[in-house]
């Protein structure tokens, strides 16, 4: 047994007050068992155990496997970014599909046209483009969730991408709506988040396949404020395409951790999970359950949704002002994926900027430095100083109180 788990032990910690006597079983949905059919695991890599659940108050140590064994080596951790990456999808995100059957792009008139298909059903959508007045091609890109939020960089396209088409966000009853449902009527279950980062991705094929728009397809961003925060930080952790990950005031749901924005709440003051099931469809449908019963099941939180990113660029615009966005989570849980960078000697890929209160969604410019750092760094090969994690106010955080694991050194 020793061996099995490469002399490590699993610790199974389960809190006796709630009667967690085994791991529930959560890979069941109406339609039967839940699989990963979508994401295939490396032969390489550990299998993950058919239920991953397991109580921990605490923030889960993203450099141990799901069966036990420890993160030791930088393949290790490739193999353990594809397991979180799968367990996203199968206990919150919900799944995400691989190429689709065909992608078809063209360009005119500021508009990029973009055809797929799915077993012969066919949808097309159209972001829109603006080119910069300076700069060289071909030119690095930002898609911008819904509008840009943030000051539009010098030599930078923007891409506007209507996400909400691809999968809507009204409210309950956008479970299901949108392009992506409609190639994919069998994925229904899955949250907004993932048909968004589907439709990022379908962005990018086109883009490698379409010289004549200029971009260079290796030098993409992508950003977005508050639930479009939310949806970039999915994003940028789904698909290891985009070079740089830029959440603005993403809130609990985002870049909050659901462990500390339960802590952070005091009878409604701040998102928790079991409150944001009950708002939005954001997330899939098997999550409503985890969120309603505790949150402390989930085999990670989103530390490690962050840590998918590494070793690419992620720049967190916080907020200080708005305690419903849960600033203190936000920053305790950065503060913790940021180990996860460090353990691959890349903390400065994960920059965090948090402002004093101002407008949900401005952007202060006292913050274009950061953000500059950020793009010269990620999208124009820079050597820009991106070393920065800056809260606002008097926010600390005590990591022994949530963390309970050291951060290796795997190169
Ligand atoms: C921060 O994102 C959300 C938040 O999760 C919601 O509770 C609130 O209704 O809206 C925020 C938002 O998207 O504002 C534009």
């Amino acid at each position: 047994r020793k061996k099995e788990f490469g002399g490590h032990e699993p610790e199974i910690v389960r809190r006796k007050d709630r009667n967690i006597e085994r791991p529930i079983q959560w890979f069941t949905n109406a339609s039967g068992p839940f699989s990963l059919r979508f994401t295939k695991r490396p032969p390489t890599c550990p299998k993950t155990p058919k239920n991953a659940t397991q109580y921990n108050a605490k923030l889960p140590d993203p450099f141990v496997f799901a069966n036990g064994r420890p993160v030791k080596t930088l393949s290790d951790f490739q193999c353990r970014q594809h397991e979180v990456s799968e367990l996203f999808q199968t206990l919150e995100l919900g799944a995400k599909p691989g190429t689709p059957d065909a992608v078809h792009g063209s360009i005119s008139g500021g508009n990029l046209t973009i055809t797929v298909s799915v077993h012969g059903k066919t949808r097309s959508f159209t972001p829109s483009i603006t080119y910069p007045l300076n700069g060289t091609a071909p030119y690095p890109a930002i898609i911008a969730f819904g509008a840009l939020t943030i000051p539009a960089p010098s030599g930078v396209v923007i891409i506007t991408y209507n996400n909400d088409e691809i999968a809507a966000q009204n409210n309950q009853n956008s479970r299901g709506q949108g392009k992506f449902f409609e190639l994919y009527p069998d994925l229904t279950a899955d949250g907004a988040m993932t048909p968004w980062a589907w439709g990022v991705g379908r962005i990018l094929d086109v883009l490698d396949t379409l010289p004549n728009t200029n971009i260079n397809s290796k030098k993409v961003a992508v950003t977005g404020c508050s639930r479009n925060g939310k949806g970039a930080l999915v994003a940028g952790a789904l698909d290891s395409r985009i070079a740089l990950t830029i959440p603005q005031e993403s809130g609990s749901g985002g870049t909050a951790c659901w462990r500390l924005s339960d802590y952070e709440d005091h009878n409604g003051t701040t998102q928790t999970a079991s409150e944001i099931v009950q708002e939005n469809v954001w997330f899939a449908t098997q999550f409503n359950q985890l969120a309603n019963t505790t949150v402390d099941i989930l085999p990670f939180d989103h530390h490690m949704l962050a840590g998918l990113v590494a070793p690419r660029g992620l720049l967190v615009i916080d907020n200080i002002g708005y305690e419903w966005l849960g600033p203190w989570s936000s920053f305790g849980c950065m503060r913790t994926a940021r180990r996860i960078f460090q353990a691959i000697g890349a903390s400065d890929h994960l920059g965090y900027s948090m402002s004093p209160s101002h407008l949900h969604c401005s952007f202060p410019s006292y913050q274009i430095p950061q953000l500059q750092a950020f793009v010269d760094k990620f999208l124009f090969d820079g050597s820009s100083d991106t070393n920065f994690f800056t809260p606002a106010g008097n926010i600390t955080f005590d990591d022994a109180q949530w963390v309970d694991w050291s951060t290796p050194n795997l190169l």
